[in-house]
């Protein structure tokens, strides 16, 4: 037990519930054949196992062997041991154990919050001064209309920052909003009760939904109330230095009308309206959004090809923009989430024409350009209530059960025993979302066929995301033996304090390495570096966190007796 501590062993850093499956994965050639678990800091031997090799063919020059303890239940602090290879981080067993990480994944979004300042009661060492009121905002030559000229100031406030950036996009907002609003959907009673310490924690609504009103009132004020258009962005023209909020003082501008923004925003105002319309106090609200959400989607079916294009903007509009672009050329995902949530909160068959009721759609996991399955989740959440839809929910249920059964033969061959790892195409730029969406899959599979087996794999993707992995990182900032100390965010950064902003995922292994930076591998599941420079692989955002807070959530919520 006084080996050598290793990185060779990659463990979930975070822990593992009593019950739960345990795998520890040891990335190295050795001649042991077994392993121990000690207790610590007794040094008592509790556990011996055998190491199985695992027939991973993604990485050939990798060996890499198994070892399952999951026998062990006892809750305690244990140490693996391989002879001849070392000993590992610390693993935790207990009851509760994703307690705290959840919490300050959703505690993420508090720090990400624009136009306000963080005080030190709910912030801690991260409290900062406000910056970004975003109350004088500019309408840039891209988004002139009949009624606001380059003239017109216009105040659109409050928000998340999408990232490590200072900008806040609707799309990428469109899909956070729309995970965060179905965790609440999926888990009322447990998210009812549930408080982290923002500042609006002593008011009667849950935190969950304060947090989400604080995108949600930015979100309102990017639609131009005269004609339903929702502009894509509210930028700078370039990205801000190295500072802090408020100290990053460029002007801020919204940015041409799109009709992937607009789509994006009709379905979170949708799902806004179908979730808070009971909320005491919020009816009339709801009432708005869902009229928002009309209105988003009539200009949308009147303008279907307003494509964001940044380069043929900058080509023919001044300023240049040369902030994120999220553009997107096709747009039938978009449509079909709008239609789905706007369908369910009004019956009209007119939606459906945007939804291909007659085709088996095929699976596919979401990203921010990508987001017909948050409409089809949604379809399936509320499968009892659509009667004339049995023929597509039968559809939608029996394409993500193949999905999810090929993912479960698939992940007994990969590296770290998770689905995460069974295809090198899924290591994206901000591939940990692509983990955390894979994993949610798995659980809205698991809420209508009761197979244990999909929530174990998605609880595999959890253990891959919290340190068994190829990079020996927690991905998680704050948590783990070992996470992000230089994540590509400006709030970290330029702040006086050593360590990041926790609760906050870094997006993770990406072979793209588009940033240029120094990575130490180039294998698509090693290709991650802790560095403020790499934005490719290092950065942090609202649309990574949120499918993080979702599985985590789900993982907890279900816990409960
Ligand atoms: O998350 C986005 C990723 O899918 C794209 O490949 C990448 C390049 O276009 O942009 C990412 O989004 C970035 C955004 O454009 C600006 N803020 C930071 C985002 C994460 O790096």
């Amino acid at each position: 037990s006084f080996a050598q501590l290793t990185e060779a062993i990659s463990i979930n850093q975070v822990g593992h519930y009593p019950s739960s499956k345990k795998v520890a994965i040891v990335m190295a050639a050795t001649e042991s054949e077994g392993f121990k678990v000690f207790a610590s800091p007794s040094g008592e031997e509790v556990l011996e196992g055998s190491l199985v090799k695992v027939a991973q063919d993604q990485v050939p020059q990798r060996e890499v062997w198994k070892a399952d303890f999951t026998r062990l239940q006892q809750p305690g602090l244990y140490h693996i041991l391989v002879e001849g290879v070392g000993r590992s981080y610390p693993v935790v067993i207990r009851e509760g154990v994703y307690d705290e990480v959840l919490d300050a994944v959703l505690k993420g979004f508090y720090f990400q919050r624009a136009s306000t300042a963080l005080k030190s009661d709910q912030a801690g060492k991260w409290a900062r001064a406000a910056g970004h009121k975003d109350d004088e905002v500019y309408v840039h030559a891209s988004a002139v209309s009949d009624t606001r000229t380059e003239e017109t100031v216009l105040s659109a406030s409050k928000g998340w920052y999408d990232a490590g950036d200072y900008n806040k996009y609707i799309v990428n907002s469109g899909i956070s909003m729309g995970t965060l609003l179905s965790l609440y959907e999926d888990f009322p009673g447990y998210f009812d009760q549930k408080k982290w310490n923002i500042p609006e924690s002593q008011n009667t609504l849950p935190d969950i939904l304060d947090e989400i009103l604080w995108n949600l009132d930015w979100m309102e004020q990017m639609q131009d109330p005269l004609d339903g258009g929702v502009y894509h962005k509210l930028t700078t023209a370039e990205f801000e230095g190295m500072v802090t909020p408020v100290n990053a003082t460029a002007k801020r501008y919204v940015v041409s009308k799109s009709t992937a923004a607009t789509l994006d925003f009709a379905a979170v105002m949708a799902q806004a309206a179908r979730v808070m319309k009971n909320v005491e106090g919020l009816e009339g609200r709801a009432d708005k959004w869902q009229d928002q959400a009309e209105a988003a989607w009539k200009w949308a079916t009147e303008h279907p090809d307003h494509i964001y294009d940044q380069q043929k903007l900058n080509d023919n509009y001044d300023p240049d923009i040369n902030t994120g672009a999220y553009g997107d050329g096709n747009l039938q995902d978009e449509w079909i989430w709008a239609a789905c949530e706007l369908y369910l909160n009004t019956s009209d068959a007119a939606y459906l024409e945007k939804i291909p009721v007659d085709a088996v759609p095929s699976f596919s996991v979401p990203s921010w350009s990508n987001v017909a399955w948050l409409g089809y989740y949604s379809l399936l959440r509320k499968a009892d209530e659509l009667e004339t839809l049995q023929p597509l929910i039968a559809s939608l249920r029996s394409t993500l059960k193949a999905t999810g059964e090929d993912w479960l033969d698939q992940m007994n061959t990969t590296s770290f025993q998770s689905v995460m790892g069974k295809d090198p195409k899924d290591f994206v730029w901000g591939s940990n979302a692509v983990a955390a969406n894979q994993g949610i899959a798995l659980i809205q599979l698991y809420f209508f066929d009761k197979d244990p087996a999909y929530l174990e794999a998605a609880m595999a993707n959890l253990d891959y995301l919290l340190g068994r992995n190829a990079t020996g990182y927690c991905f998680v900032t704050g948590f783990g033996a070992k996470s992000p100390m230089y994540p590509h965010h400006r709030i970290s950064e330029a702040d006086d304090v050593k360590e990041p902003v926790p609760g906050l995922l870094v997006g993770g292994p990406n072979p793209g390495q588009q940033d240029g930076c120094d990575y130490p591998s180039t294998v698509f599941d090693e290709s991650y570096v802790d560095h403020l420079c790499s934005y490719a692989s290092n950065e942090i955002t609202i649309n990574w966190n949120a499918p993080m807070a979702y599985l985590l959530g789900a993982v907890v919520a279900m816990e409960q007796p």
